[in-house]
């Protein structure tokens, strides 16, 4: 990839406005703070905001930043991590007077004036770290850690298909500053006791369907007993990813509003494409990993019926 327009774009900027996507994950933040210390790092006049409203749910970055729209209005906007522009958390974006993406998610909308987008790379981290060791800079140890972050999470410990030779590669770059990997892992990783006993319910929540695919339907009555979001629960979804026999695993959770019971969803894979299946739904995502939101409950059972005729018959 060319990284011209990008970092000649920065070294022209007196302000820099980074953003990210709704629901931020270690990838979103870890490549917007890991930018933005970079820049930091290397520019230190130039004025960097990083902006997004979320909050984080997983590993420790520091908060957003308050601009008003005048500052965004003289800024050069990089958006990171996000394929369409209304899944931007900060729509003032486009009121920039240039806009960059920088995505490894396969294009939606090329919303920006420059798009540097290679749906390859198995995280946006691993974008930058190539970016930053093509233009000669200083990249501190709190930029590796943060685009270390980013491509652990996206690849789940380097585990997922979009894991390549670059993927590690980026990894080796990065361990080069003296990264504390074990230290990294654990703050990423690690569960409170409360997950260990969601997990417990979930074993015996869990749908078999004839060996191959395995689900959990999580009602909101189950939710409100271990004080947990959907969006939480779902994050056990992978529970059922380390058994052998599995092909799809998935998990719904429910969620009330005006009486009325919709369904959101993760469905993950270890090599069926998931993905298009979901897009029928209004969801979205990676080949072996996606998403759906409010889905009826007959919908939710359609969808579980055609994700399960996509895995091949041995
Ligand atoms: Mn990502």
């Amino acid at each position: 990839m060319d990284f011209r327009a990008l970092t000649e774009a920065i070294a022209e900027a007196e302000i820099i406005t980074i953003y990210r996507h709704q629901r931020p994950d270690c990838d979103a933040l870890g490549a917007q703070f890991g930018l933005k210390q970079w820049i930091n790092d290397n520019y230190p006049s130039k004025k960097v905001y990083a902006l997004g409203y979320e909050k984080p749910t997983q590993g420790r970055f520091p908060a957003s930043d308050h601009v008003s729209d005048d500052v965004i209005r003289d800024s050069l906007a990089i958006i990171l991590d996000t394929s369409n522009a209304e899944r931007v958390d900060d729509t003032r974006f486009s009121m920039s007077r240039k806009t960059i993406k920088v995505d490894h998610h396969p294009p939606v909308t090329q919303y920006a004036d420059i798009n540097l987008v290679d749906p390859v790379a198995a995280a946006t981290c691993e974008i930058l770290a190539f970016c930053f060791q093509e233009t000669s800079g200083i990249v501190s140890l709190q930029t590796a850690e943060y685009l270390y972050m980013g491509l652990l999470t996206d690849t789940l410990c380097f585990k997922t298909s979009n894991t390549t030779a670059n993927t590690l590669k980026a990894a080796a770059y990065l361990a080069g500053f003296s990264i504390d990997i074990p230290v990294i892992n654990r703050l990423l990783f690690d569960h409170p006791y409360s997950w260990f006993a969601f997990d417990g319910c979930l074993h015996r929540l869990a749908h078999i369907k004839e060996g191959r695919m395995a689900y959990a339907i999580v009602t909101d009555d189950i939710l409100k007993e271990y004080h947990l979001t959907g969006s939480e629960a779902r994050n056990h979804v992978d529970l059922f990813g380390d058994v052998i026999d599995f092909e799809i695993w998935a998990m719904f959770t429910e969620r009330i509003e005006d009486g009325v019971s919709y369904y959101d969803g993760s469905v993950r894979s270890k090599t069926v494409t998931v993905n298009e299946v979901m897009q029928k739904f209004g969801g979205g995502g990676h080949k072996n990993a996606a998403g759906v939101k409010g889905l009826s409950e007959s919908q939710m059972h359609d969808l579980i019926s055609r994700l399960f005729e996509k895995i091949p018959t041995v």
